[in-house]
């Protein structure tokens, strides 16, 4: 069957307001670039006659501007899931201008083929390649794509020449089947290989390819900086005294990190630390220090959603294919963040916390309890499942106004019994095997910003009697204060305590 050739306004013509529509991707990598664009005109234009034009939205997990940013900014979004980064985005959710439900990132393929969240209308998914009997094979991102394309009545492809044809064999699809037919994920190493290199879908579906030439929209990481470089090391460390202490195999096991720069800053301490033997990664986000430390030897293997690195490395991966692509496998987040492989393999799972509480809890989502920052992303598929679940977070944020520890979370997203390691620029909290009163001296002494030791050294005092010691009446004393008068150092206990 032949492929159809349209431009992005007609590829719009083929959604309608109320259509949910699943597109490709995870984080801009792999993302639609100029349907999303062209669905927004019509939204406004739609607008401007009176009429209502809105679409339901199911992602891999955050995109680029011009995908969310520019369905935001029309007011063309009815609902969305799962995680976004967004600043349009997040202020119109937070709005309720458009209604957000944050998942878990492995769950939503499943809860979509469940019939949890609605049918499919419409897959947008961009391609490296596209066949005429009906061959997609992805580009640095995979997100949710074969099962939004094998649910969807109509599929629009954005067939984008920055990305090699020459990339298909470092996918790997597979779709589980559901209960209570579903199997074991045979992934027993992260370089096992379980499925297809490309998702093969019903032609007659193909309604049209748009072809384009659009780079990803991958941001620049920021200059590391003291705070950052110091939560780094202390994590290398932390390792190796791990392995000596024979409690990390001396192979030692896959990591998982994060998106961002103390992420980034992380890898890049434990490739430096010639103590920590090469290691393999099982992770969503495969960033730019990955690449780095593959290139030097240092990481052995990537498993991952999407190539989630600059444009620049991005380059440097297809220039160099031959060295990569039998290093690489990007994978349905179903799969790469699948909780069975996830303790199956034992990672090591290292996230970034928004703020924890002095007893372990951790809020990774809700600045002051109310506002949505990004979402849960795949935090939680790989805290909860982990060998060893690390989160780290500098001690302060806003020139030290906001403690990122506070008696207890304002939102809570890992609870105490998933959380075993909080790392800050200033130590390690080793939580393991401690009671939620020794977890608090432990995180007091060794993680919490020395301005902020004594009003929590104050809080634990109190004398308030119970397995897990909270004092109801000042539990949210920090951010109240913050609400208050805009710094947390204001605190007064006496002023709630009565
Ligand atoms: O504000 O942007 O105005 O400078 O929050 O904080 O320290 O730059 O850290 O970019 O790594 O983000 C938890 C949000 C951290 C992220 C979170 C302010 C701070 C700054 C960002 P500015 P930093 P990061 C992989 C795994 C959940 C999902 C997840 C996240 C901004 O890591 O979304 O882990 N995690 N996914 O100033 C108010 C506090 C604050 C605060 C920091 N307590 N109160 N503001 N900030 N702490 C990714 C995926 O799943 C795809």
């Amino acid at each position: 069957m032949a492929l159809k050739f349209i431009t992005a306004e007609e590829a719009a013509s083929y959604v309608h307001h109320n259509d949910n529509v699943g597109f490709s991707g995870f984080t801009p990598a792999g993302c639609p670039k100029v349907v999303p664009g062209a669905i927004a005109r019509k939204a406004a234009e739609e607008h401007a006659k009176g009429n209502p034009f809105q679409i339901g939205m199911f992602t891999g997990a955050s995109t680029g501007d011009k995908l969310d940013g520019e369905l935001a900014r029309a007011n063309a979004i009815k609902f969305r899931t799962p995680y976004q980064s967004n600043k349009d985005l997040r202020a119109a959710l937070n709005a309720h201008q458009a209604q957000y439900f944050d998942l878990h990132l492995s769950e939503l393929a499943q809860s979509l083929r469940y019939g949890f969240l609605g049918k499919i209308d419409v897959a947008i998914v961009e391609a490296a390649d596209v066949t005429e009997d009906g061959e997609i094979v992805p580009t640095s991102g995979v997100g949710i794509l074969p099962t939004i394309c094998r649910m969807a009545d109509r599929i629009i492809v954005e067939l984008n020449c920055r990305h090699p044809k020459e990339i298909r064999g470092m996918h790997d699809i597979y779709e589980p089947a559901d209960p209570p037919l579903r199997r074991e994920i045979p992934i027993y190493t992260p370089s096992d290989r379980i499925g297809n290199d490309c998702v093969k879908v019903d032609p007659a579906k193909i309604v049209g390819v748009v072809r384009t030439d659009e780079p990803n929209e991958g941001g620049k990481f920021s200059p590391l900086d003291d705070v950052t470089m110091a939560i780094g090391k202390n994590v290398a460390d932390f390792l190796v005294s791990e392995i000596k202490a024979g409690r990390l195999p001396k192979e030692f096991v896959p990591l998982q990190s994060g998106v961002g720069n103390v992420a980034n800053a992380v890898l890049g301490c434990m490739g430096a630390n010639e103590s920590i033997p090469a290691f393999n990664v099982y992770t969503e986000v495969i960033q730019d220090a990955v690449i780095e430390l593959m290139k030097q030897g240092r990481v052995k293997f990537a498993s991952g959603c999407s190539l989630s690195v600059s444009n620049e490395v991005i380059r440097e991966i297809y220039a160099n294919l031959d060295f990569f692509k039998d290093k690489i496998l990007l994978r349905p987040q179903e799969i790469s963040n699948n909780p069975e492989v996830a303790r199956r393999l034992g990672l090591i799972a290292i996230n970034t916390a928004l703020e924890a509480d002095i007893f372990g809890n951790i809020n990774s989502t809700h600045v002051s309890g109310t506002r949505m920052m990004n979402g849960i992303g795949g935090s939680g598929d790989f805290t909860r499942s982990a060998m060893l679940s690390i989160f780290t977070t500098p001690s302060t944020a806003k020139e030290g106004k906001i403690s990122a520890f506070v008696p207890m979370v304002s939102h809570l997203d890992h609870s105490e019994h998933s959380v075993k390691i909080i790392i800050t620029e200033y130590g390690v909290a080793d939580l393991r095997g401690k009671s939620p009163i020794q977890r608090a001296r432990c995180i007091i002494d060794n993680c919490v910003h020395p301005d902020y030791k004594p009003l929590l050294e104050e809080y634990l005092a109190m004398g308030i009697k119970g397995h897990t010691p909270q004092n109801l009446k000042c539990c949210f004393a920090f951010h109240e204060e913050l609400a208050a008068s805009g710094d947390m150092h204001n605190v007064d206990w006496s002023k709630y305590n009565k």
